[in-house]
């Protein structure tokens, strides 16, 4: 007999599934049991927030689902986290869980991790949450999630089964997947009168999001056939080369950017959900766009919210950028005397001069990482050389700098995402840039990283407590409670791990430290204390 959990790990597989991470217990081990005859590895984490943030780091990196294999309950409700930052994020992520059997859902009887309704929990943060009556079920509702990851806004998706359901025989199942559906292209009148826009403008300004990130090429091309400033938000970083001369990096929330914005004609925005982490980091609401709004986006949901449009395009974004490419021609660079390249120089000076004097070792630090590695993928937790890196840094290409101090905005996702990035892209160095704080949030996934062979580098900027949240309080006058937090030696701890760890003394030292664990077979933590003076002495 074939079990209907044999059968999901084998339809998994056919939708090009290779890695699954997953906590197992008793309500979950028949998904285990056809597994060693798949192709599909299995990656253990230390909590269940661990597995979501794996599959998250995973996901942004190679473009396809992280999968995640959960128990009923204390599982689900400790993968939530995760997935709430994958929904913040629009990452693609599938959460299998299995749950009370079939009679005993919604009777409060007091079972083993009984919820009252998991899937009232996860509707929050899914695109669609789905409990399996019937192994038949199986193909159909696989290829639903898979038509949501590959052709619409992609969010989480959870698939409950009940224990019943997945020890019962899935023998007489019609396996037939449904094809998966071919991304939507833009209204050909709409790209038109997007041209016509553009086209008439003479200081046109762009906006990028993550939802661009594969569409990189016709991005480059179409700001400078418009010759227009652009700004990417963090999740769009590294879709115009480093030190391009268009780019005005991902500062849309500081007021050289917003002037800009002002004293453009037209604005277009192409995947961008124009949220408050990206356009208002400040909190005071003011950037203002006084031209029409043009807004490419694949979620017909998304394309209003925040600021609404002039000119609302649903499509995917590498489809709608080349389709206005193909009309707009070359504007004419010499009447223009690359305007949109001088604005932009001169908004970068003006950003130059106002960064804060504590961002230069910060800003150093984030230089000689990619100094040294410069194919580096680095997955931020939310502490400070990620702020200031969300300002400062110029990733070499998309899908290399992501951190989770965007949107939902959690601790302790740098690790764990850093190593589902580094099974992503194994030939590519990975670090995870987080403060002591976060890490304590997640501190055994070093375990899991040794276990998973996953050599990431985790670069810990430790000041002995929650420093950002000190500051803010300090700034308000607020006393200082809860954020001195006892700090245990961290270097021993990963020591003990199994890890390679180094306190770093000098920039040297720092990239004499990155070269031997870009090298190394195991995990590495490398230290840089926010006091130490080479940091300090950073003219
Ligand atoms: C789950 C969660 N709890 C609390 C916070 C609030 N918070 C944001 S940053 C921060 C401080 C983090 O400390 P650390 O990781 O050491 O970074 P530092 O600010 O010291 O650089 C806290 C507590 C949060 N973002 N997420
Ligand atoms: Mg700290």
């Amino acid at each position: 007999m074939l079990t209907c959990g044999e059968l999901l790990v084998k339809l998994l597989e056919d939708f090009g599934v290779d890695i699954v991470f997953g906590i197992p217990g008793v309500h979950t081990v028949e998904l285990y049991r056809g597994l060693p005859s798949t192709r599909i590895r299995h990656i253990t984490p230390r909590h269940e927030q661990g597995a979501g943030f794996m599959a998250d780091g995973y996901a942004r990196v190679s473009g396809k689902p992280g999968v995640c294999f959960i128990i009923t309950g204390p599982g689900m409700t400790n993968i939530m986290t995760a997935m709430g930052q994958a929904y913040g994020d629009s990452i693609p992520m599938l959460v299998i869980s299995s749950v009370n059997n079939t009679e005993q859902l919604g009777m409060g009887e007091g079972r083993l991790h009984e919820l009252p309704s998991q899937r009232s929990l996860t509707a929050g943060v899914t695109a669609f949450s789905h409990t399996l009556m019937r192994p038949d079920e199986l193909p159909a509702v696989l290829t639903r999630a898979f038509a949501i990851f590959g052709s619409a806004r992609p969010r989480p998706v959870h698939i409950e089964i009940p224990i019943n359901v997945i020890t019962a025989s899935a023998d007489h199942v019609n396996r037939k997947l449904g094809a998966i559906p071919s991304r939507p292209a833009a209204c050909p009148a709409a790209i038109s009168r997007a041209v016509e826009v553009l086209k008439a403008a003479r200081r046109p300004l762009v906006f990028l999001g993550g939802g661009a990130s594969h569409a990189s090429a016709e991005a480059r091309q179409l700001v400078e056939a418009l010759d227009a400033p652009t700004a990417c938000t963090i999740n769009a970083k590294g879709i115009l080369p480093k030190g391009h001369p268009l780019s005005l990096g991902s500062n849309a929330s500081l007021r050289p950017v917003r002037e800009l914005v002002l004293a453009s004609d037209a604005v277009l925005a192409v995947g961008t959900e124009m949220g408050e982490t990206d356009y208002d980091l400040v909190f005071d609401g003011n950037l203002r766009i006084n031209c029409p709004l043009i807004r490419i986006d694949i979620d017909p949901e998304q394309i209003n919210r925040n600021f609404p449009s002039d000119l609302a395009i649903v499509s995917d974004a590498k489809m709608a950028l080349a389709a206005i490419l193909a009309q707009i021609g070359k504007r004419d660079a010499d009447s223009r005397q690359s305007l949109g390249a001088k604005l932009t120089a001169e908004v970068r000076t003006r950003l130059d001069a106002e960064w804060p004097a504590t961002w230069k070792g910060q800003r150093r630090t984030l230089e000689t990482l990619q100094e040294t590695l410069p194919d580096v993928i680095i997955v931020g937790d939310s502490t400070q050389p990620v702020y200031s890196g969300n300002h400062l840094f110029e990733p070499n290409a998309p899908r290399s700098w992501f951190n989770s101090a965007t949107g939902y905005g959690t601790l302790g996702y740098g690790l764990p995402a850093a190593v589902g990035a580094k099974l992503a892209a194994p030939a590519r160095p990975v670090v995870a840039l987080i403060g002591d704080g976060g890490l304590q949030f997640t501190l055994p996934e070093l375990a899991s990283a040794i276990e998973a062979r996953a050599p990431v580098i985790v670069l810990l900027w430790n000041n002995d407590g929650y420093g950002e949240i000190k500051r803010y309080m300090q700034e308000r006058g607020i006393p200082t409670i809860g954020v001195d937090i006892h700090t245990p030696d961290l270097l021993a701890i990963a020591k003990a791990f199994g890890c390679g760890a180094e306190r770093a003394s000098s920039f040297v030292h720092l990239r004499q430290l990155l070269q031997g664990a870009a090298r190394a077979e195991r995990a590495t933590v490398i230290e840089v204390r926010e006091d130490a003076a080479f940091l300090r002495e950073v003219p």
